[in-house]
């Protein structure tokens, strides 16, 4: 993945025509457009392969099972054209590896810490071990809080040059220029930018708030 604004778009716009519209009206702001479940249920999985058309596209579907069907999903996903997948850490050493492994050249992000107030309850105390676990499986990044951003800092301390992607931004309370600042390469950013009235201008003001933190 590119990083040219650092601006990752969270898709969840469940209504697929207008979240067409938006990946494309926004397409030369942003480095990837990350989709999640609620999009894909509504659009059904080849919408992977039509945004991919459009932009590097994220698969965040926190894969969290044993290794068998972690591989079947990474496989789906990637076949799909999903540059990048996102997945659970929290299953172990041998589903992590798994993904890793199904994704071939594709990136495996792990989700270390949830950027939720819940995430502090389960994630949050073993989110530097997570973050080890990853670094020994070859994944190509973590996902960690712009919630949070001194938990960002404990994470860019396990996580050497490895990309860290960090959502909660703008509708979970976060700021995307203190996340760049405590240590993440990409802000993800949903509600701000697709839920916008002008979502290239909401996308746009994310960018250069950032872009001289790159
Ligand atoms: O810890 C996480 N927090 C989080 O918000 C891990 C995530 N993958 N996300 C996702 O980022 C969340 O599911 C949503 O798709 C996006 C944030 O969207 P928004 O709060 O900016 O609208």
């Amino acid at each position: 993945m590119k990083r040219d604004t650092g601006l990752i778009l969270a898709l969840d716009e469940t209504d697929a025509v207008k979240a067409i519209e938006v990946a494309e009206a926004v397409s030369g702001i942003v480095d990837a457009i990350k989709i999640n479940w609620p999009l894909i249920i509504s659009a059904g999985p080849e919408v992977i392969t039509t945004l991919s058309r459009i932009s590097d596209v994220i698969c965040d579907l926190k894969v969290a099972d044993i290794p068998n069907t972690v591989r079947l999903i990474v496989e789906g996903a990637v076949s799909r054209k999903a540059s990048g997948v996102i997945v659970h850490a929290f299953t172990g050493e041998d589903s992590l590896r798994e993904a890793v492994s199904a994704a071939g050249n594709a990136e495996i992000f792990a989700v270390t810490e949830m950027s939720h107030p819940g995430g502090m309850t389960f994630t949050a105390p073993h989110a530097e071990e997570m973050a080890e676990m990853g670094v020994r499986c070859g994944v190509a990044g973590f996902i960690a809080p712009a919630t949070r951003p001194d938990r960002i800092r404990a994470i860019r301390s396990v996580a050497g040059d490895l990309k860290i992607l960090s959502p909660g931004v703008g509708a979970q309370g976060g700021s995307a220029s203190s996340a760049i600042s405590a240590g993440a390469d990409y802000v993800i950013v949903g509600r701000a930018v697709y839920g916008a009235g002008d979502p290239v201008s909401a996308a746009s003001s994310v960018a250069d708030e950032i872009k001289f933190l790159l």
